[in-house]
């Protein structure tokens, strides 16, 4: 079955007081603002944030930034900016190169247990700027409450050469999917990655509801090798196609 909507949040099946976390690549950050503009257009409270780094200008795309590390008013600020805004991003603290160091998972659990807002959206993984990357035995830091994860990969990458231009992590994606340094990124290596118990979906929450999201669909020309690639990931869990830039999804269940 497939279908196409120009509703994000719908396209991943969001529900009432869920906890995003976003891994791998290919617009994660992308993901996560224009999610968060949505829940709160649509009248819901949202805090956005990281566990690993963001820069500080993007974290700006949110009405107010909060610094756990500012001191114990923190909170208090916290919650006067969500009476206003009903949206902030939180972070640690400013670090010198011009990105913010992330929150801890358990202070996302704990805002999260702690009902602060309606959904918390946090980008839980690093791919250093590539549209594909592989988990090193550390990443990603999905805190244990998160109710939905979802898994991303930009759809540039298909048909590049598996290297460190398109690859974030390349030796270790070559480790799990078996591809051979510089082979094309074909649809079944693509589908390891997705579907390795060490690829992007590592340390994913037992409970948590698992999506593919397969972003940029805008930038694919020849549509041969992603409909291989549906082919294969169809049926298996939630499958999204989409285009934030274009603001338009489809959704293969
Ligand atoms: N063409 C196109 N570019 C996009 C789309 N979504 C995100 N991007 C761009 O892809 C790059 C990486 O996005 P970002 O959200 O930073 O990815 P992250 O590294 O996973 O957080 C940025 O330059 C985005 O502007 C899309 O749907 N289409
Ligand atoms: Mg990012």
């Amino acid at each position: 079955m497939r279908r196409e909507t120009r509703d994000l949040a719908e396209a991943l099946g969001l529900r009432a007081r869920d906890h995003v976390a976003l891994v791998g690549g290919g617009g994660k950050t992308t993901v996560m603002f224009a999610l968060a503009d949505q829940l709160k257009a649509e009248g819901s409270t949202v805090l956005t944030s990281t566990t690993t780094k963001v820069w500080e200008q993007q974290a700006q795309k949110a009405p107010s930034v909060i610094l756990e590390g500012s001191g114990p008013q923190w909170k208090e600020e916290l919650v006067q900016v969500l009476d206003r805004h009903h949206y902030a991003f939180v972070a640690g603290e400013r670090l010198a190169s011009g990105k913010l160091q992330g929150i801890s998972p358990t202070l996302a659990d704990r805002l999260f247990r702690d009902r602060v807002v309606d959904y918390l959206i946090l980008e839980a993984d690093g791919a250093a700027g590539r549209p594909v990357k592989a988990p090193a035995r550390y990443e990603p830091v999905i805190p244990r409450t998160a109710t939905v994860v979802v898994a991303m990969a930009g759809l540039e990458a298909l048909g590049k050469p598996c290297t460190d231009e398109w690859v974030f992590r390349a030796e270790r994606f070559m480790e799990l999917t078996g591809a051979r340094q510089g082979e094309f990124l074909k649809p079944v290596i693509l589908a390891r990655l997705l579907q390795h118990q060490r690829g992007l979906f590592q340390g994913c929450p037992k409970g948590a509801r698992r999506i593919i999201f397969l972003n940029k669909v805008d930038l694919v020309q020849d549509r041969t090798w992603l409909d291989e690639l549906v082919g294969i990931l169809a049926g298996k869990c939630r499958l999204v196609l989409g285009s934030v830039k274009e603001g338009i999804y489809q959704v293969h269940r």
